[in-house]
């Protein structure tokens, strides 16, 4: 099939007048990447409905988004991305610092100059036949003391598509950028020009994208180049690359933190508030977590953020976290009414599916969205599926773009400007053996400690090998844009900073296994149980063990009413073998000594009573 951008043009008066800024960087900015990239046609985007839904029906046209059958989702579409762009890709994915120190061993670095040279090169004439999108967003709430601006240019649709869910993009942002406002600089292209250099066209596909990928960015200047890739954390620009990688560095030096964390508020029976932020790596529970239903009686979760937060100290001393983004963009696969109802209902409708099955019914499904699959599908590849296939009807990465403000369980408070108190942070990981459920770190270096050597198992989320077990420090390996040996020692500043007033810091682990390879603990609605303890640990009402790892639930200290778990589960849950976690130790001085001389002391001194504690 053919797309046609003219047909964006023809539109009459689909696209606002806006044919330029006013603010000179701005322009001049847009000129030269235009020059570079020679699309046919520039868009500014004003972020309405009206937009979104004249884009919507482009591609719906164009055979690049499936409309959804209204009935049963209204306004909701599904892509299917090249089976080779499914994920991000952490191997092309560079941290250009000037020095290359700061980019740290975790991160690939390349010589900034040099990059900038080579991306010229893989920019030049990529937008051929295509429009160009300018796309003005927000991450946090309209000129909120936390909150920052961005542009992203563009030349791909699906991706104004998702940017004007995931941020709060469009005109009123132009405005605030044209009043003087500091803002980063993001480009995009999918890298499949439909002209090439000699004037020759070729049609369009379903979903453009370039086999050669670059994920650069430059964060001494605060800049994004994304070339190849469609999807996700590839090409939304605002997300991992600016509120994570940018937003990281930007922390550093102005004393803040921006981190792959959930956000949720916690209610308690007596009507106690408290938030708590719980970085877990990517398809690690985030989602799950921030829109939990608890199980035992009286306890609340309200929705902040599922994905990213940005946490800063407030005048009163406390630290206090936004949810940058205004959108989930959430895994798919194991989201169904018995593991994650709230997500299920916030999905209803204005909904963009990528790489989930199409029902006969013009409905979409996933593994685990109900228990028994639908006896005929069309697979995220577009092929005929049924139950006897042998593989998945949906990519294990497939996602859901949708409002934050379309959740049942959101906050009222989600988009205070100045965010929440936070009263607990927890870091997690997938860990089939060694980790407990539960531990409280008995001081915030032992909490940086324990942020620092989060070991998880990788997941879909990234291209690569599921299931690898890898080091994934604060859940933040892929997105920490410095040296992460600088970032565990601005963990331990802004600790100083806070004094008293810090938040508690707990580790949790919901995927241990037994001898029978099943999840010992419930997961889910149960977590809430984890939840409650961390409260009353806060509150001071429950008691606890110090061991060598940290502070666990005493003997029943843990609530487990209504709960069918054996005395044998619970054990095994809260083991702690001391060969196995002297040898984790010993990993762990290994794994510090590739970040040399930047280790701060306080971290090898933590492991230094980690490990005396084991043998004494
Ligand atoms: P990103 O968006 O990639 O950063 O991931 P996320 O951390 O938000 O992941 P999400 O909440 O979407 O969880 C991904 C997977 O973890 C799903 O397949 C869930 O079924 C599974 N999961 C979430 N919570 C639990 C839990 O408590 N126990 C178990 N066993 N699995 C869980
Ligand atoms: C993650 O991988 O942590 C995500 C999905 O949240 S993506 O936006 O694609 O990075
Ligand atoms: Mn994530």
């Amino acid at each position: 099939m053919t797309l046609t951008n003219s047909s964006l043009q023809t539109n009459g008066d689909a696209f606002p007048p806006r044919t330029g800024s006013t603010d000179p960087n701005l322009q001049a900015w847009v000129d030269e990447i235009a020059r570079l990239t020679e699309p046919d046609a520039i868009v500014w985007c004003d972020g309405s409905k009206r937009e979104a839904n004249e884009l919507s029906k482009l591609l719906v046209a164009s055979g690049q988004l499936i409309r959804l059958n209204p009935e049963w989702r209204p306004n909701s579409f599904l892509a299917r991305t090249d089976p080779k762009d499914v994920a991000r890709v952490e191997g092309r994915t560079f941290i250009c610092s000037t020095d290359e120190a700061d980019a740290g061993p975790t991160n690939n670095w390349a010589e900034p100059s040099a990059m900038r040279a080579e991306l010229r090169g893989v920019f030049a004439g990529s937008m051929r036949g295509r429009t160009m999108y300018i796309v003005p967003f927000s991450m946090g709430p309209l000129g909120g003391p936390i909150s920052q601006l961005g542009v992203e240019i563009t030349d791909s649709p699906y991706v104004v598509l998702n940017m004007g869910i995931m941020t709060r993009m469009g005109e009123t942002v132009l405005t605030m950028i044209e009043a003087g406002d500091p803002w980063v600089h993001t480009v995009h292209s999918v890298g499949y020009p439909l002209v090439d250099a000699s004037g020759i066209t070729r049609p369009d596909v379903e979903w453009p994208c370039n086999d050669d990928k670059y994920i650069v960015q430059f964060p001494d200047t605060r800049e994004v180049w994304s070339y190849g890739s469609g999807y996700g954390g590839n090409a939304l620009l605002s997300k991992k690359s600016f509120a994570l990688r940018i937003a990281s560095v930007m922390g550093r030096d102005e004393g803040w933190l921006a981190e792959h964390m959930l956000l949720i508020k916690l209610i308690s029976p007596e009507g106690g508030v408290f938030h708590v932020a719980a970085a877990f790596p990517s398809a690690c529970g985030k989602t799950n977590l921030s829109m939990l239903r608890p199980t035992i009686p009286g306890w609340k979760v309200e929705t902040i953020g599922d994905d990213i937060a940005w946490l800063r100290q407030g005048e009163d001393g406390r630290l206090w976290a936004i949810n940058p983004e205004a959108g989930f963009f959430g895994v798919a696969p194991g989201t169904g009414e018995t593991t994650n109802p709230t997500a299920v209902s916030t999905m209803w409708g204005n909904t963009i599916f990528t790489n989930v099955a199409l029902r006969d019914d013009g409905d979409v499904w996933w593994e685990g969205l109900t228990d028994k699959a639908p006896e005929h599908l069309i697979d995220w590849q577009g092929k005929d599926w049924t139950p006897n296939s042998g593989r998945t009807a949906a990519h294990p990465n497939s996602r859901f773009t949708v409002a934050a403000a379309q959740c049942p369980s959101i906050a009222d408070d989600w988009e205070a400007a100045g965010g929440v108190p936070i009263d607990a942070i927890v870091f997690g990981g997938r860990r089939a053996t060694n980790v407990p459920l539960v531990a409280q770190a008995r001081s915030w270096k032992h909490g940086v400690f324990m942020g620092a050597t989060i070991s998880s198992e990788k997941t879909a989320a990234a291209d690569g090998i599921v299931g690898e077990l890898r080091r994934d420090p604060f859940a933040m390996l892929p997105f920490c844009g410095y040296n992460m040996a600088d970032y565990w020692g601005h963990w331990l500043k802004v600790g100083k900073e806070l004094g008293t007033n810090a938040p508690a810091i707990f580790q949790v682990n919901w995927f241990r296994k037994g001898p029978d390879g099943d999840f010992i603990w419930p997961g889910f609605g149960e977590n809430s149980r984890v939840l409650e303890w961390m409260i009353r640990r806060i509150e001071g009402t429950a008691d606890a063990v110090d061991t060598p790892i940290g502070l666990l639930p005493a003997e029943n200290g843990l609530n487990l009413d209504g709960l069918d778990l054996s005395k044998e589960a619970v054990d095994q849950l809260f083991a702690i073998d001391q060969t196995s976690w002297l040898a984790e130790c010993d990993l762990t001085e290994e794994y510090f000594d590739k970040f040399g001389e930047k280790v701060p002391p306080a971290l090898r001194a933590e492991l230094a009573s980690v490990r005396y504690h084991l043998k004494n």
